[in-house]
């Protein structure tokens, strides 16, 4: 079995290579593996770092977007690039740990999507400040949504690829963060399986954080207003 791993990276060349290695290092038995890295032309240069570095491991294949820069656009190419049967995505920072990797593929045999996720029992984020905000806008995500996922914002899963692809591409991946509540509740609306595991976010030590906490506050707001509504006309055209 073959699952794609997409990496949306902008000015990680001090995080990217290593996160290549400890994937490498986390990939099961009887799984292959590609590693897609979908760089937005970073002036740090982490495309042609990895471009360079894995110039003969096919395995590794990175990806230079020029135009309309985004983090969720870009996640939106890796997945169409991808050729597995199952599509893992995390974030490039180190915050999502490769540990999970196994997990992740083993439990996505019974379900659609598998979430790692800081909010279920046994899972913890290293910055409690960064935990405690994260906690206190995910319970108005999810009385908002009703969702039953306690993580709506970890953008850490693995998804059946053929499943994923029938998800409204064009609805759910623009943005930033909040792409992966879009995602989550139109994968709810198709009545898709999904379940968390409990994870350990760390803390980005290389580069820095490209969110602004007012602007996300403000931003992830007025997308969960929008999604109630694109949700309802979806749902009519069904
Ligand atoms: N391709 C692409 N990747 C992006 C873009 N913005 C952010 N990223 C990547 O998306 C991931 C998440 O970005 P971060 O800056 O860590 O944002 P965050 O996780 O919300 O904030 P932190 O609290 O600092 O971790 C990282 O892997 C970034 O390199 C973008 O515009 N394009
Ligand atoms: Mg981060």
């Amino acid at each position: 079995m073959l699952v794609s791993i997409v990496l949306p990276t902008f000015n990680e060349s001090g995080n990217i290579l290593t996160l290549i290695q400890e994937i490498k290092e986390n990939i099961p038995d009887g799984w292959d593996h590609e590693i897609i890295v979908v760089d937005d032309n970073s002036p740090d240069k982490t495309y042609e770092l990895v471009k360079n570095t894995y110039s003969n491991d096919p395995k590794v294949v990175p990806i230079l977007r020029t135009t309309d820069r985004g983090f969720a656009k870009s996640i939106r190419a890796g997945i169409e690039k991808a050729s597995g049967s199952r599509v893992i995505v995390m974030d490039t920072d180190l915050t999502h740990d490769p540990v999970e990797i196994p997990k992740l593929l083993h439990i996505s045999k019974y379900y659609d999507i598998v979430s790692a996720s800081r909010f279920s029992a046994g899972g913890r984020m290293q910055s409690i400040r960064h935990y405690l905000a994260s906690y206190s806008y995910n319970l108005l995500i999810r009385l908002f949504l009703r969702t039953q996922v306690q993580d709506n914002l970890g953008g850490y899963y693995v998804m059946d690829k053929e499943k994923l692809c029938r998800l409204p591409f064009d609805l759910i991946f623009f943005g930033y963060g909040e792409y992966y509540f879009r995602l989550l509740h139109f994968a709810q609306i198709e009545g898709f399986t999904m379940v968390e595991i409990p994870a350990f976010y760390r803390s980005r030590t290389s580069g820095t954080s490209k969110s602004r906490f007012f602007r996300m506050i403000f931003s992830y707001t007025s997308a969960l207003i929008k999604l109630k509504l694109d949700a309802k006309n979806y749902r009519k055209e069904k």
